[in-house]
């Protein structure tokens, strides 16, 4: 088991490409033991197994700072980042809380729980950077049902005039907590069934740079996508 020696983004950069994949499903089964005995959110965790362990395979946390929006989706994180024990020992379940909080870990950057606010509260975790002259990645997550959310509207709408390092990764898995409405869901449509090459791409709109990811459970891909925007020199959305 390769769970059991990791206590932190250190241990994972250890391993290889291939192993990766054996410890996704390790978190995932740890993941899968705490929500089945002591609820929680299951489907915007079990999205983000591969997607987190690439994440912290590729980036630095905490130099590199990562943001949740919501942070509804950071139990995999949390798993990975020295506190395994609240998910595989249901003596310690209650030992964390559901959402991404820096009095658990270093790796938790905002106590947080509303939609749409990661875009904006990582430009200003760079713009801070910027300020006091120094360097780290900064990356924000965030769902397709939050994009909508007005704060993620101005947070991209800003991103889009930023000139310094801002990754922005959109998890779009067309999934919501409700059904999604409004007009830019039509464009991501698009965007999903033509692999990112729409012409009509609202990211593109906003003045970022952009990448396209179809499987985002393929952790060798998403390595791949991670390494080739890390150290990014200007804002880029990654689907
Ligand atoms: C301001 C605000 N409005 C509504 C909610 C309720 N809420 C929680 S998650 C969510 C949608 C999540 O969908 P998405 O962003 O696509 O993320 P996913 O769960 O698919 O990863 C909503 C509306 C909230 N947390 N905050």
């Amino acid at each position: 088991m390769y769970l059991e020696n990791i206590n932190g983004p250190k241990d994972i950069k250890k391993l290889k490409i291939e192993e990766l994949k054996v410890l996704a499903d390790e978190t995932r089964a740890a993941l899968i033991n705490k929500i089945s005995n002591a609820g929680g959110h299951n489907g915007p965790n079990l999205g983000m197994v591969e997607m987190t362990v690439a994440l912290h395979y590729v980036f630095d946390s905490p130099k590199d700072k990562i943001v949740f929006d919501v942070s509804h989706q950071c139990y995999p994180h949390k798993i990975l980042t020295g506190r395994k024990e609240a998910f595989l020992d249901s003596a310690h379940f209650g030992d964390v809380t559901g959402y991404t909080n820096p009095l658990e870990s270093e790796h938790d950057i905002f106590t947080v729980g509303h939609t749409s606010t990661s875009v904006s509260l990582a430009l200003g975790l760079a713009k801070g950077r910027d300020l006091q002259q120094a360097k780290g990645n900064v990356i924000a997550i965030i769902g397709d049902g939050s994009l909508s959310g007005g704060e993620a509207l101005e947070g991209l709408d800003y991103a889009g005039e930023y000139n310094k390092n801002l990754i922005i990764i959109i998890n779009d898995n067309d999934q919501s907590i409700a059904e999604n409405h409004g007009g830019m869901y039509k464009t991501l449509k698009k965007l999903r069934e033509t692999n990112g090459k729409s012409s009509n791409n609202l990211f593109k709109s906003f003045g970022l740079d952009y990448r396209y990811l179809d499987n985002g459970h393929d952790v060798s891909a998403l390595v791949d996508l991670f390494r080739s925007v890390k150290d990014i020199d200007h804002p880029i959305g990654a689907w």
